[in-house]
């Protein structure tokens, strides 16, 4: 009986409290924080976007498959609402060759100040020099992983980030003419010439909006494989360490650190260089090595004939996509 009444009172001395407590601010409330809603990436629909992209056969340079990519990237980014500019231009090539390459680029939310940049290189290898069988060092590659992979993923986050708009604006950028360099049965392959990266050389010192800027950038390189890992890139970890700490930390608080070790890889001449020493924007590289790999420390299949979708992992595409969208909402 005794324990009842010390109930009751207990519960009327509450409910007298609660009114009380709703107009002051109670001692221990939560320092409020920002509810980001970070949009879900879809691991089907970025394969699909691989696919498409492999669909047109290689997409090298003065191909009809590199005309027909071309308008299908652009009418993608469209219809998830980017506001697209292409970038039509002209680079010399290793072998003296003038190349015509097509940039295309995507802004999210364009009138946001603070933006990021995300890019990946959508043409692909016109030789498979990597490739067992020497009969193949002179034909082109499908560039599932080596360039697709990183433009499906590019393409899904796009769409993806329909759903909720967030607090920075996001320029996607495909760059095109990056894997035209010298094949490595040349004559010259090594003269240290500036071959890879041409359309990032081309749009670093060109770029699409006069004064460009970006807070920082990521770019995606052969991020399809089966159990790929993405250790941190040279050039990376000298120009944009702050960005390098911000992305590998995602990925390890998501539970992605076999995919994302945090060790050291190698210097990759790859589009970031040229973002990162032309245009002062310090972007990342997430790309795929593999030092027990016997083919230049890249994926089994890289500049390979074996490039193709078959090559392509959904799990792969996801979880880099997943991390780069934590990132842009964080
Ligand atoms: C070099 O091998 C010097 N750069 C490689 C950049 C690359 C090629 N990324 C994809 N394909
Ligand atoms: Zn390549």
């Amino acid at each position: 009986m005794k324990r009842i009444f010390i109930f009751i009172l207990f519960a009327a001395l509450l409910a007298g409290c609660g009114n009380e407590q709703k107009k002051s601010v109670p001692a221990e409330n939560p320092i409020p924080q920002k509810q980001v809603v970070i949009p879900s990436f879809n691991a089907d629909s970025a394969y699909r976007y691989v696919a498409e992209q492999v669909a047109f056969g290689p997409r090298v340079p003065g191909s009809e498959a590199q005309q027909k990519c071309a308008a299908y990237l652009a009418e993608k980014l469209r219809s998830f609402g980017a506001e697209v500019t292409t970038q039509e231009f002209q680079m010399r090539a290793y072998n003296g060759n003038v190349l015509d390459g097509i940039n295309i680029i995507g802004a999210i939310n364009p009138e946001a100040n603070r933006r990021i940049l995300l890019g990946a290189h959508w043409d692909s290898r016109p030789y498979a020099d990597h490739d067992p069988d020497p009969e193949n060092h002179r034909k082109p590659i499908d560039g599932a992983n080596d360039g697709a992979s990183g433009v499906g993923v590019l393409l899904e986050i796009a769409r993806a980030m329909q759903s909720t708009t967030a607090e920075v604006g996001v320029d996607i950028v495909f760059f095109d003419l990056e894997d035209y360099g010298p094949p490595e049965d040349a004559q010259n392959n090594q003269d240290g010439g500036d071959h890879w990266g041409l359309g990032s050389q081309y749009w670093a010192k060109n770029p699409h909006v006069y004064d460009y800027r970006a807070a920082y950038g990521i770019l995606l390189d052969m991020v399809g494989a089966p159990d790929a890992v993405f250790p941190i890139e040279g050039f990376s970890a000298y120009y944009a360490p702050h960005i390098v700490r911000k992305v590998w930390n995602k990925a390890q608080s998501l539970g992605y650190d076999n995919y994302f070790p945090q060790t050291q890889g190698t210097y990759v001449n790859d589009d970031h260089l040229y973002v990162n020493k032309y245009a002062g924007i310090p972007m990342v590289n997430i790309i795929h090595q593999d030092v027990t790999s016997s083919n230049n420390a890249f994926f089994e299949y890289w500049h390979t004939v074996k490039d193709n979708m078959d090559a392509i992992d959904k799990a792969t595409l996801g979880v880099v996509g997943e991390v780069v969208l934590a990132v842009v909402y964080d």
